[in-house]
């Protein structure tokens, strides 16, 4: 049963990575000046996440189609990524995007739709 789980995944996981290459979204365009705004909004934000993940790559591509440099944590072949995810955020599920604070506190947003509500409410163009 094992092994047909991880043949079935080594077919599909490929595959998957095809379909988000090829319908890769057009990032949107801001100016210079709100790009880097954006992009130092971004450095608080980080994406823990499974490569092959249906939910990761549709968090992934609201990313792209926003615009989004945010740092991706691998929480499957990284032990570290996956014990802070488990430790801090309560449930080793991905996606799940960590908000850090400026007072060094941070928010656990788990849910791909509810994270790209997030993203869309804090970076789409107002
Ligand atoms: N409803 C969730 C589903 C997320 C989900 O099922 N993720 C799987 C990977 S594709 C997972 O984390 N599995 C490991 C676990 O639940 O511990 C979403 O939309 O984010």
């Amino acid at each position: 049963m094992k092994l047909f789980f991880r043949l079935l995944r080594a077919i599909l996981g490929p595959v998957m990575l095809l379909k988000e290459r090829l319908t890769r979204p057009q990032g949107v365009v801001r100016t210079a000046a709100e790009q880097a705004r954006v992009d130092t909004a971004c450095q608080n934000l980080a994406l823990y996440q499974f490569n092959t993940c249906p939910f990761c790559i549709k968090v992934r591509q609201e990313m792209r189609r926003l615009s989004l440099k945010v740092e991706l944590r691998d929480a499957q072949n990284s032990t570290v990524n996956r014990q802070a995810l488990l430790a801090q955020g309560g449930s080793p599920k991905v996606p799940c995007l960590k908000i850090s604070n400026e007072d060094g506190t941070a928010k656990w947003l788990y849910e791909s739709s509810d994270i790209n509500r997030y993203l869309q409410q804090a970076f789409a163009a107002k």
